[in-house]
This record gives C-alpha cells, structure tokens and sequence, in this order.
C-alpha cells in the first residue's frame, strides 16, 4: 500500500485501507444519477432558507493528491416547530453524495454512512464538521481544489430540495462551518 499523508481525511484513510483490504467500507454507489440543481437560488457563502430551515453553504475541502472521496461542511439550523430529515444530496461535481458520521470508537476513528439520513429537530442547529457528520463526495468529476465553487443539492424529507453553492478551501485544519 501506498504512503498515506497522515493529516489526509479520516474517511479516506478508511475507504483507501477498506479497498485495499478487498472490503467495501461505505456503500458506494457509482451509477446513482446525477439530479440538477432546483429550489431557491444558492450564492457561494451565504445561508438559503427554505421553508423554516437556513442552510449555510458551508465549504468542501480540497483533495490531496491520490485523494479519491471529498468531505463537505456545513450547517442547518431548523426555525420551525416540526422536525425535519436530511435524507439526500448530490452534486453535479460527484458522482455520487453520501451523509457520513465519524466516530471514535475505541481508539479507532470509524465513519458509516447514514442511510436513513440525519435528523434536523425543530428548533436545533445540526453542523456537519470534521470529526463527526459531513457530506461524503464520490467519484469527484475532477479533484477538489481551493477556489472551485460545487453545486450540492440537498434533499429535506419535509422541506424538499435546495441547491447550495459550496466553496473549496485548502486542506488542512479547517474551522467549522
Ligand atoms: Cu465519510
């Protein structure tokens, strides 16, 4: 195997050992269409609002070389009074867009994805940050650099769909979203 850059993401130290082994890891779906972007129109760096939900665009960062999966941050605060469910998202820069979870357990930082999405309660902000919820990004079109702009879509199990345009910053220590 490869020399692996210690400071790479957790997630593809996971999905590179998890290949290299000969076992899947998170499910990855390869051939999963890519949908357009719809709902509100989304500006790099600002927050969209849809129905009671203010989703910031947040950021994606940029891939290491060799670096084949891109982890996306941002967070989603729920104004309303009933809870709501990311359960989905694309881009038309991925092949395919997974919600992942990174946990310690033991000594081990795992990631699983989270197949039936992740709950956004009525009156509560959820970040997805490094080290614990993000946005998994497979199958990039092209690698991830600073300065790119992807468009991500979200799907809200109530709320419906909304583009959000996510910019890339450099790897590395990031600050949360
Ligand atoms: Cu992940």
């Amino acid at each position: 195997m490869k020399t692996i850059n210690r400071f790479a993401c957790a997630c593809f130290l996971l999905v590179a050992i998890g290949a290299a082994m000969g076992t899947q890891v998170v499910g990855m779906t390869m051939n999963e269409p890519v949908s357009a972007g719809t709902g509100a129109d989304a500006e790099a760096g600002t927050t969209v609002q849809l129905g009671t939900l203010e989703i910031g665009s947040g950021y994606a960062k940029a891939m290491l070389p060799g670096q084949r999966v891109g982890g996306g941050y941002l967070s989603i605060r729920n104004t309303g009074d009933t809870d709501d469910q990311l359960v989905g998202a694309s881009s038309t820069n991925a092949g395919a867009v997974e919600i992942h979870e990174m946990s310690m357990q033991g000594q081990i930082m795992k990631m699983r994805k989270l197949d039936s999405g992740l709950a956004i309660p009525a009156g509560q902000t959820i970040t997805l940050a490094p080290g614990g919820f993000h946005l998994m990004f497979l199958s990039p079109m092209s690698p991830f650099k600073a300065g790119d702009q992807l468009s991500v879509t979200l799907t809200f199990a109530k709320a419906g769909k909304v583009e959000v345009i996510m910019p890339v910053r450099a790897a590395g220590p990031a600050p949360r979203p």
